[in-house]
């Protein structure tokens, strides 16, 4: 290997460690909820698990990890949490205005949330 060569790579891999920082330095993408969408995370402060509905998916069951275990919310559409209490003519709902949110929610109606749908 000549000096050329090394100095090459060694900037390469001064480059990678760069970008690496960056990416863990970065907030995931998947950290805030999108335009249009209701995101739901399994922990709290939009960490763990995450499932996004869109009012366009209509009635949606939540995904198993977030079956009675939401533990944060961010709301940028109007929707429906829905709680079963005996299917299909008993329910406990919530209503989700665009703009809500929840750092907090698993000592709430998140500990019982089964379904997300564009209206109660
Ligand atoms: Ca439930």
């Amino acid at each position: 290997m000549n000096r050329t060569t090394h100095r090459t790579r060694a900037a390469a891999l001064a480059g990678a460690i760069a970008l690496v920082t960056l990416a863990c330095t970065t907030p995931p993408a998947t950290a805030q909820a999108r335009a249009g969408d209701i995101c739901l995370w399994s922990g709290r402060n939009y960490s763990g698990a995450h499932w996004c509905w869109n009012p366009g998916n209509g009635y949606v069951d939540v995904p198993p990890a977030l079956h009675d275990n939401v533990g944060s919310f961010q709301a940028h559409a109007d929707g429906c949490f829905i709680n079963w209490i005996h299917v299909p003519d008993r329910k406990e709902t919530r209503i989700v205005r665009n703009g809500d949110y929840r750092r907090v929610y698993d000592n709430d109606f998140g500990g019982k949330i089964d379904a997300v749908a564009p209206r109660c």
